[in-house]
Order: C-alpha cells, then sequence, then structure tokens
C-alpha cells in the first residue's frame, strides 16, 4: 500500500510537501497528475475533488487529502502549535495560503484587466512585509524555524515564482529594503534539501520560458536565475 504524493516540479504548493518527503526520508511516492490523466481528468477528481495539487493517497489510511495545508500537516512527523514561536511559524504559513495564495495564478496566466495584477502586486508586498515583521518579532533565525526550518520557511518555494516573475515582468522588487527576508533568503539557498527542490523548481521555468508562458503574457522572455 504506497502512499503516494500527486505533484509536478514546477508546483510551489507541491514542492512544500516534497520538502517534508526529502527531508525527513518518508516513504511516498512522488507521481504527477498526469499518470491519473490530469488534474481535471475523472479519476483524479473521483480522488481529489479539488483538482489541484499536491494531492495526497495514503490508501493504508483510505484517506485521499488535498490542500498543502493539510497535507504537510500529516506527513510532518512533528508540529509546534503552542510556543510563541510555533504560532508565528502557522501565522507565516496561514499569511501565504490566505493573502498570497488568490493571486498567484495572476502572475502568470492571463488577467481580464491590469488592476487584477495591480491587486496581486499588492496582496504580494502585504504578505512580503509581513514576513520581514515576523522575522523581526522572532529575534533569532535565520529561518522562521531558529537555527533549521519551521513550518513557516516551507513558504520558500513560492520566492521561485516571485524573483523570476516581479522584477522581470512587473517591475516589482521582492528583496528590497526586506533586510531580514534576504538575510533568510540566503540561509534557503544554502540548505541542501531547498536547493534540490529550487532546482526542480528551475527546470519547470526552463520548460515555461521554452515554451513562451511568459512571451505571450508580457511580450518578452527572460533567461531563469533565481537559483
Ligand atoms: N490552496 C491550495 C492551492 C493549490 C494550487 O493552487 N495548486 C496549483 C499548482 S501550484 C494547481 O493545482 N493549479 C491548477 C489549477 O488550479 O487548475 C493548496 O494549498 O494546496
Amino acid at each position: 500500500m504506497v502512499t503516494t504524493l500527486y505533484s509536478i516540479p514546477i508546483s510551489n504548493y507541491s514542492a512544500m510537501a516534497r520538502d517534508i518527503i526529502y527531508r525527513n526520508n518518508l516513504p511516498v511516492k512522488i507521481a504527477a497528475p498526469a499518470d491519473l490523466g490530469g488534474l481535471k481528468s475523472d479519476a483524479y477528481l473521483d480522488k481529489f475533488p479539488s483538482g489541484k495539487m499536491p494531492a495526497l493517497d495514503v490508501p493504508a489510511e483510505k484517506i485521499c487529502l488535498y490542500e498543502s495545508d493539510v497535507i504537510i500537516n500529516y506527513l510532518l512527523p512533528s508540529i509546534d502549535n503552542r510556543s510563541r514561536r510555533g504560532a508565528l511559524n502557522n501565522l507565516v504559513s496561514r499569511i501565504h495560503d490566505m493573502y498570497h495564495g488568490p493571486h498567484q495564478s495572476s502572475l502568470y496566466r492571463h488577467v481580464k484587466s491590469d488592476q487584477v495584477r495591480i491587486d496581486a502586486i499588492s496582496a504580494i508586498n502585504f504578505a512580503l512585509d509581513e514576513y520581514e515583521r515576523i522575522l523581526g518579532e522572532l529575534d533569532d533565525g535565520p529561518f522562521f524555524g531558529g537555527s533549521s526550518l519551521g513550518r513557516g520557511d516551507l513558504i520558500y518555494p513560492t520566492f521561485a515564482f516571485y524573483l523570476h516573475i516581479l522584477p522581470n515582468y512587473l517591475d516589482s522588487e521582492v528583496f528590497q529594503s526586506r533586510t531580514r527576508l534576504t538575510r533568510w533568503w540566503n540561509a534557503i539557498k544554502k540548505d541542501e534539501i531547498c536547493t534540490r527542490i529550487l532546482h526542480e523548481m528551475k527546470g519547470g521555468f526552463v520548460e515555461w520560458e521554452d515554451a513562451d508562458v511568459f512571451l505571450k503574457l508580457y511580450g518578452r522572455k527572460c533567461a531563469v536565475t533565481f537559483i
């Protein structure tokens, strides 16, 4: 009875779950939604009605899970919800899901008006300012978890999207005037598992650039340089 995570390399939400799997050597098979016919296929929707990834099939428990937060909390060996650090880490992950989340696809899909992208950048800047503030509340570091990665640090794959898209296509900066977040990102890039994940995502961005995804949206192409 094999536990299976459905994920593709570029998917930042799935990358958070892959990080937990790699970091803890969990016996979880990683498959593509295409193996079930794709995100919107009947076979996939029967198991995971959201039609999104990540999704986790745990046949031994007869459960099919979707929503990255639920999957991560299921996979994590332990969770700290009650300490000050634990609560602030949960806040970081909630800000990511609630304030960044609804706007993510505006960065790489067609939108009905410029205002949609303006709203996305504004929501993302709110989230980035909050991460910067919360890092200041946690007086050690470099991670939200302290000297090692915590629940809040799992937002890092989303920064691949920010770093490739905001400065290159939307004239918006990620780390300018955010010194704690800059230090955090430098530490993330030194972590072996984070680097592995960011390289997986980079491959996905190169494929998107090769397929002219951004050329069609923004009228130009850019090299992928976030890692
Ligand atoms: N709130 C969801 C968001 C997941 C999500 O948006 N996943 C993207 C890939 S990163 C997806 O499946 N997009 C395909 C679609 O929306 O059709 C979560 O936390 O799992």
